[in-house]
């Protein structure tokens, strides 16, 4: 039976879309639309997993949340030969992981916050926006630094972490994130030159 992966239009589940396309696995789509009011998911997604987000991962009647923990998951069934993770002995090992999981954690948040809190009605110049403003200029610094030294997340090799590290970049640059970082820049124009990121995009994110 084909992998299902449930996914939410415009949403952080088109990284594992695009992993999938990398990883060359038979899979199935299934597609959930947004509330045109309130954005959040359909409750049919409630039906599949208790948090009734996405994305969801449904494999051979397993079903597996979270961005990285389905990466994870991917990549330990249907990477054997070490084409999209370095080995766990390899130097590149360390960030390849902390990258996979920044990508949901500690260079996302700030992002989710700032929607969040302006939806609330919080000012751009108010105190806790321009913290999390602060937290973004922090996060984006520290990416092009990374970029700068390496061509890729994981190190020489393009892996998992840049498709997952793929949502946050590429909205940031919608908002002119891109601005002065050119390292970051250039990796944008080689990872969304790969076919398997076209292929996604084909899907309708
Ligand atoms: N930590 C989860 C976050 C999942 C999540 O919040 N997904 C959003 C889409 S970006 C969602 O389903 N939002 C709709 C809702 O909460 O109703 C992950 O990494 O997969």
């Amino acid at each position: 039976m084909p992998l299902k992966l449930h996914h939410l239009n415009a949403s952080r589940s088109q990284r594992i879309v695009w992993l999938l396309n990398e990883l060359g696995v038979p899979h199935e789509i299934i597609h959930h639309k947004r509330d045109e009011t309130t954005r959040l998911a359909p409750p049919d997604l409630l039906k599949i997993h208790p948090m009734g987000k996405s994305p969801l991962l449904e494999d051979d009647g397993i079903v597996i949340a979270e961005t990285g923990a389905i990466a994870e998951y991917l990549i330990a069934k249907f990477d054997p030969d070490h084409r999209l993770h370095p080995r766990a002995d390899s130097p590149d090992f360390p960030r390849y992981l902390e990258w996979l999981h920044a990508a949901e954690g500690a260079v996302f948040l700030p992002s989710l916050l700032t929607l969040y809190l302006g939806l609330a009605g919080a000012a751009a110049d108010s105190p806790i926006q321009q913290r999390n403003a602060q937290e973004l200029e922090k996060a984006a610094n520290y990416i092009e630094a990374h970029l700068t030294q390496h061509p890729y997340f994981a190190g020489e090799n393009f892996s998992a972490a840049d498709c997952l590290m793929g949502f946050q970049i590429m909205s940031g640059a919608a908002r002119g994130g891109l601005t002065g970082r050119p390292a970051t820049a250039a990796w944008v124009q080689k990872v969304t030159a790969r076919p398997a990121f076209k292929a996604m995009l084909a899907v309708g994110v």
